[in-house]
């Protein structure tokens, strides 16, 4: 059985995840559930970085141990990739004692054999990369090259140094020699020039602050976050505790990230893993940077999505399962953006994509055969008769796609891989409509009308295995519409040819998979973009639900006194409110007891939105609504800050 090693980076834990992390670790998950299917022996690691400067400030900036933040930010990225269907076999954190011992390890070694030496390091620093960066790459104003805006630090400090330069030629030679250990062509291009410029030798320790793996050797360092960081591929492999297990996965097939640490994967990494006597990666692959409104999601530039509250807005949007709109998120990243080039994120072209691909292309195909099945042929997937017509075009199709996938998963290009799927789609629902089976059945031409029906849902059928890996949960549900005893979970690529389907199958036509988002349905409370620590507010920015400023105008809000506040009865997260708005005084129901208490509320300025139209909440007339700011369980109120008469507009 072939084994396939897939990575993502590990993540650095100084804030929540965004889709960004999403979008990686999403294109991983795709593959290697792709490699599961194809029945290959799949190892797939994920994890957070969690030690250097920058974590150890975040934590204190929130007053908390580096190790209490690490832990809670490890947790949301773990929470994110449960939700987000992701199916890791392993989670890693560099603050885990295996893999300490494996990062100390392997400093030691390249320090004996006098690869890693004493000296010291100075140059200008970007502590959000933990990097330095040569004056020809500064932006303006000494900003750091990848974090616009940010100034870099001069700094100057005793460091034990890795003999990179020793080992320029070697990687010249390796790169050119395998030219596909860096892919897409870009970024490799990047690399060779940046080897052939030459390599100086670089700092691997720091003394400046605590927060990292002690150099084994000199307690006085740290090792250099990068090093500590790149060292995690070799120990999930099992580099020290399972020597079988390491024997088994190393080297790793694919390191997958954005284009930005292309250059610690592709030059440092190596070379440390040669001087170590390890086998190096069989490829590293960059992808592009997911933009909004052109501008790179970024924890630091504040510019963020939270995957998990637009994959609840998709779902409220359209009715469909929350899991399903995960799918479509899932789907849309790799369908929207060439893997290997940048791409703008845009919901309208997610609900374009939803209505368009899921829900007519994939979901009506069921929608519409299904439901014949039932009628003409008692619930049973009928037998195919001859071929005629346009049925052999459509087998020849079908199979000539699901071959197709295979081999441009290899290369990643995921959206060339969905091409293929939909070709078997478009061919299948062109099929439906021209051989017409509900005309058939109509005049009585049942072993027609029973033939069209099969190989309709034969192709449906193709398609929902190949499908999987990207849609997991609607796949799920597809199959189970379509009756099929065999789990989803036990097929296997080679079941995608064209005949297994078993006439005879039982079908459970359901609700349609993907209803479509039919109008802008805004969902209530969804706010999936969010101001990050740095406090740029994208909230409603390009793309994203506009509204036009006329339409804003349309709401009337106002500042309101609350006058008394009671329980609404029979419901506990309830509470009735007497309001004063300017002269008129107004009944309000709120869902707010959970978290206020009616005595706090008497005499608060709240603001509302005053021309709301009535509707009844438990037998309570609500005369509008008031405005509060929601994250996970917590809500607060919105106020006035000075003194302003109830009445006042806000605007
Ligand atoms: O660099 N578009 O961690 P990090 C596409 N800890 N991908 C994006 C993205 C965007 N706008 N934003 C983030 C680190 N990513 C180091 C890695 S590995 C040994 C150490 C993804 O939290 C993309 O994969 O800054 C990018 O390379 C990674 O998140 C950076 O994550």
């Amino acid at each position: 059985m072939a084994k396939y090693y897939i990575t993502t980076p590990i993540y650095y834990v100084n804030d929540v995840p965004h889709i960004g992390h999403a979008y990686t670790t999403i294109a991983a998950d795709v593959a290697a559930r792709f490699k599961r299917l194809a029945g290959d022996d799949v190892l797939f690691l994920t994890g957070t970085d969690e030690h250097g400067i920058n974590i150890a400030r975040v934590a204190e900036r929130h007053g908390v141990s580096p190790q209490a933040w690490t832990d809670r930010i490890a947790a949301e990225f773990q929470r994110l990739w449960k939700f987000l269907n992701i199916s890791n076999d392993d989670f890693i954190r560099t603050t885990e004692g295996r893999h300490q011992r494996v990062a100390q390890a392997v400093f030691q070694r390249l320090y004996e054999q006098g690869d890693v030496y004493l000296g010291s390091y100075e140059g200008w620093y970007c502590p959000s990369c933990e990097s330095f960066y040569p004056d020809s790459e500064l932006g303006p104003g000494r900003t750091c090259p990848v974090h616009t805006g940010r100034t870099v630090e001069w700094t100057a400090e005793e460091s034990y140094l890795f003999r990179l330069s020793k080992y320029q030629r070697w990687l010249l030679d390796h790169i050119e020699t395998h030219p596909s250990s860096v892919a897409p062509e870009g970024p490799r291009n990047e690399v060779l020039a940046l080897v052939r410029s030459g390599l100086r030798d670089i700092a691997v320790s720091r003394t400046t602050f605590s927060w990292g793996v002690p150099v084994p050797f000199d307690r006085r360092h740290v090792i250099y976050v990068w090093i500590d960081a790149l060292t995690n591929y070799i120990t999930a492999a099992g580099y020290l505790d399972d020597p079988e297990k390491f024997a088994r996965y190393w080297p790793a097939d694919v390191h997958l990230m954005g284009k930005e640490i292309v250059r610690f994967h592709a030059v440092i990494w190596p070379a440390i893993l040669h001087a170590a006597g390890i086998a190096v990666p069989r490829q590293t692959f960059a992808h592009g940077w997911l933009t909004f409104g052109g501008q790179r999601f970024s924890k630091s530039l504040g510019i963020v999505i939270d995957p998990a509250g637009l994959s609840r807005e998709i779902a409220a949007e359209s009715g469909a399962e929350v899991a399903v709109a995960v799918d479509a998120l899932r789907y849309f990243l790799l369908r929207e953006i060439p893997f290997g080039s940048d791409g703008d994120f845009s919901k309208p072209a997610l609900i374009q994509r939803f209505n368009a691909d899921l829900a007519n292309d994939y979901g009506n195909l069921l929608n519409r055969s299904l439901p014949l099945v039932e009628r003409h042929f008692q619930g049973r997937i009928p037998a195919p008769g001859p071929e005629e017509g346009g049925d052999a075009a459509l087998r020849e199709t079908a199979a000539s796609a699901a071959e197709g996938v295979a081999p441009l998963i290899d290369r990643l290009d995921f959206r060339g891989a969905l091409e293929e799927v939909w070709r078997i789609l478009n061919a299948g629902n062109k099929y439906f409509d021209a051989e017409a089976p509900w005309r058939a059945a109509q005049a009585g031409r049942m072993d027609r009308a029973g033939t069209v029906l099969y190989n309709t849902l034969e192709a449906a059928r193709i398609a929902t295995i190949l499908l999987s890996p990207w849609l997991p949960t609607a796949t799920a549900r597809a199959w189970e519409q379509l009756g099929i005893a065999a789990p989803l979970g036990s097929q296997r690529l080679a079941d995608a040819r064209w005949g297994g389907l078993a006439a005879g199958t039982r079908v459970r036509p359901g609700r349609p998979i993907f209803p479509r988002i039919e109008a802008r349905r805004p969902a209530a409370g969804g706010a999936a973009t969010r101001t990050s620590d740095a406090g740029v507010s994208e909230a409603g920015g390009p793309g994203m639900n506009q509204i036009t400023i006329d339409e804003f105008k349309k709401i009337d809000l106002r500042v309101a006194e609350v006058l008394e506040a009671k329980p609404v009865a029979g419901a506990d997260k309830l509470l009735e409110l007497r309001v004063r708005i300017g002269g008129e005084t107004r009944t309000l129901v709120a869902g707010i007891a959970q978290q206020y208490a009616p005595a706090q509320l008497v005499g608060r300025k709240i603001i509302v939105v005053a021309n709301l139209q009535p509707r009844r909440v438990r037998g309570v007339e609500s005369q509008g609504m008031l405005l509060a700011a929601s994250h996970d369980d917590r809500i607060a109120l919105l106020g006035v800050d000075g003194d302003v008469p109830s009445g006042a507009p806000v605007s």
